[in-house]
């Protein structure tokens, strides 16, 4: 199969390894590498997920004309065009994209230096800086109201309507302990209505292993592209703040694990003004605590929805793995709300 698909990509003969790749949740990664330095990332897009692969290409190829025209020393990570012309081949049913491997590159899964933070918080605001002269608008939703949190609580309520008692008893803490944040759920609203939020190119998955780091720790790129589409800048900044602020990751089962640092808020705080801070209106920043709430908040729905809905969409390694998931997101929303008033008076003293 493998074979077939990297000959409908120009890259010919059977001499290929191919190796399974990294630790996302969603596509299907390989590393295909070749007898020399060649190497190249191979993924089977999720079209459970992405409904419509075509609009990922097409974005990523509006996007990569712009800034091939505008910033051309920019390394994005642009789909390789198939035989076919297009960045999307089509195999047994599945779609296919292939990019450049990125040479002397590496990922990691949780941060463990506030540098980090703050070199991925440059790598994700210049991105957006980039496209700012970009018209959003442009970009087709690859997922419809992919970051829409008033939608994410009405699936949340379908799902609790619709929901396998067992599951509903185990989790009844837990849904309560959601419940008592929908003030979340409302600013959101409100913010979504207010014509002082633009729509900017955003990213929409900026947890740590979305950048590549360099041998040195210097942030070189951020991949994993599908979810760039319109959205609020506190979508990308806000999902920085809910993967990078605590050691503890989403899969920790020991909650006490999770812990909100201040220093790592600074450094991606300083990372992404460095690079936004005179693109975004004074009423933007004024989000930018709120961003974190929003989007751990958010979170803890998708997963607690996802157990209420069998685990179809994250899967689950474990039984109740996803409420694990969800309960570990708001012990960690809890941690981030009792430093709200230190974090506003970091954004506050920022110069
Ligand atoms: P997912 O949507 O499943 O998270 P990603 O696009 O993030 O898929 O890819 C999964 C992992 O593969 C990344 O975290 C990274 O480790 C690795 N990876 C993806 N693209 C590249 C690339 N172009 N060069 C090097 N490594 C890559
Ligand atoms: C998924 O693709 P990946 O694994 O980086 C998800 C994100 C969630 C994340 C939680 C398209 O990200 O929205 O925040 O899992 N992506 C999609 O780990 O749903
Ligand atoms: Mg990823």
């Amino acid at each position: 199969m493998f074979q077939q698909i990297l000959h409908s990509f120009n890259l010919p003969g059977d001499g290929w390894h191919i190796q399974p790749f990294g630790s996302g949740l969603i596509n299907h990664t390989w590393k295909v590498s070749g007898a020399g330095a060649e190497a190249y990332i191979l993924q089977r897009i999720n079209t459970g997920v992405f409904k419509n692969p075509g609009h990922i290409a097409a974005n990523l190829l509006l996007v990569q004309n712009y800034l091939e025209q505008h910033t051309p020393g920019y390394l994005f990570v642009a789909p390789i065009p198939a035989k076919n012309g297009e960045g999307l081949v089509i195999h047994d049913g599945h779609y296919y994209r292939l990019t450049p491997f990125i040479q002397n590159s590496h990922t990691v899964n949780v941060l463990t230096d506030s540098h980090q933070a703050c070199e991925a918080a440059k790598q994700f605001g210049q991105f957006t800086r980039l496209l700012n002269g970009f018209n959003a608008a442009q970009l087709q939703y690859t997922i419809p109201d992919f970051h829409n949190l008033t939608l994410r609580v009405a699936q949340f309520e379908k799902a609790l309507a619709s929901a396998d008692p067992i599951r509903l008893r185990k989790a009844a803490e837990t849904i309560k302990e959601a419940q008592s944040h929908t003030a979340i759920a409302e600013t959101f609203s409100q913010l979504a209505q207010n014509k002082q939020m633009p729509l900017r190119v955003i990213h929409h998955d900026t947890k740590i292993n979305n950048v590549l780091f360099d041998a040195t720790g210097k942030g070189l790129c951020v991949i994993d592209l599908d979810t760039v589409m319109p959205g609020f800048y506190s979508s990308d900044v806000g999902d920085m703040m809910r993967t990078y602020l605590s050691p503890a990751s989403e899969e920790e089962q020991d909650f006490s694990k999770i812990t909100v640092r201040e220093e790592y808020f600074s450094a991606l705080h300083r990372g992404y003004m460095q690079q936004m801070g005179e693109v975004l209106s004074p009423f933007e920043k004024s989000l930018f605590v709120y961003s974190g709430k929003f989007i751990i908040y958010m979170q803890a729905l998708r997963f607690l929805s996802d157990y209420l809905n069998n685990d179809t969409y994250y899967g689950a390694k474990y039984e109740g793995h996803n409420l694990m998931r969800a309960q570990n997101q708001l012990m960690l929303l809890a941690k981030y709300i009792a430093c709200e008033d230190k974090f506003e008076q970091i954004v506050r003293d920022f110069k």
